[in-house]
């Protein structure tokens, strides 16, 4: 589907919910990785807690704090027009946690949050270790208060089931997701760590509402597409490979420098500067200049040393 750049931040975001057709969101966890992300052609970011927290130095528990996390979403907002699904982990708290963070998310100009039926600190979904379901009923509290903070009509509350990860049954993890159907989850994000769809489809082929879901196939990653459209998935989300592509291309590069003791050998592994100034818009910088500083042959502050015919150069 087409994005169309007139639409709030949410109200797109809700257009790729409600698309007939699977759709995908793509990681990024800075303003840079955002804008090359909508670059590519994708129609949506998911602000991933994992690579955020990755890119911070820090573990996926928790260890960033949610005011952290969410300057960072800030870069991501003003470095591209995509709409945002901002990764809120457990939320941080309790349901007052949670009416704060939508708060705070709708200001910057994000267009979704997603929060999971873990414990806070959570921890992430692959990590050996035993993973801690919330109350089911207290999980409906955080949805119901998110929704009803939101101010835009659009803003989309994602609840992300955690059940198949923690090792709950299927029979326990389709109970909760009509629980969170039924406070207002505008989606279902149902989450898996085999190397199978198993576990979705099985939920798939029992899920009878109307509630979109909404996958992360990492570690399912060779399941072909019409597999995820035939079972009615709304959409996949690429969670962390721009985080795992950049760590690698870093590695490769400064392990390559660190023996060759040059970077003459480099080549075009590395993108030229001249690309660094075109992904941070240098050229609009400069024509704002033209319009809003005083020019040249209008002042003479500054023109020490330059003659006049140098100066002429740079006036438009
Ligand atoms: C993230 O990207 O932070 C996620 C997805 O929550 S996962 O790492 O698969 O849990
Ligand atoms: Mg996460």
């Amino acid at each position: 589907m087409s994005l169309n750049t007139d639409l709030s931040s949410s109200t797109s975001l809700r257009a790729l919910l409600d698309s007939p057709n699977l759709e995908f969101l793509m990681e990024a966890h800075s303003g840079l990785s955002a804008k090359i992300v909508e670059e590519a052609g994708f129609q949506g970011i998911w602000a991933s807690g994992l690579s955020i927290s990755a890119e911070l130095g820090l573990r996926d528990c928790n260890e960033a704090s949610w005011t952290q996390a969410l300057e960072i979403v800030e870069y991501m907002c003003d470095a591209t027009t995509l709409p945002i699904l901002f990764d809120g982990d457990s939320g941080y708290g309790d349901f007052n946690n949670v009416r704060r963070l939508v708060r705070k998310l709708e200001q910057r100009g994000v267009a979704g949050v997603c929060i999971e039926d873990k414990v806070f600190p959570k921890r992430n979904s692959f990590l050996d270790c035993h993973q801690k379901l919330s109350d089911a009923i207290e999980f409906t509290g955080k949805i119901r208060a998110a929704k009803d903070t939101q101010s835009s009509a659009d803003f989309c509350v994602i609840a992300r089931l955690e059940g198949f990860i923690a090792g709950a049954s299927l029979a326990e993890v389709q109970r909760r997701a009509h629980l969170y159907a039924n406070a207002g989850a505008d989606a279902l994000l149902v989450h898996s760590k085999q190397s199978k769809p198993d576990e979705i489809l099985a939920f798939t082929s029992e899920w009878d509402q109307p509630t979109p879901l909404i996958i992360v196939p990492t570690t399912y990653s060779n399941t072909p597409n019409q597999v995820f459209e035939d079972a009615g998935i709304s959409i996949a989300i690429w969670a962390n490979h721009t985080l795992r592509s950049s760590i690698k291309a870093m590695q490769d590069t400064c392990r390559q420098v660190f023996e060759d003791r040059t970077v003459a050998n480099l080549g075009d592994k590395i993108v030229p500067i001249k690309e660094v100034f075109r992904l941070q818009c240098v050229d609009e910088l400069s024509e704002a200049e033209k319009q809003y500083l005083p020019q040249p042959e209008h002042t003479n502050i500054g023109c020490a040393g330059v003659s006049r015919r140098a100066h002429q150069k740079f006036i438009p």
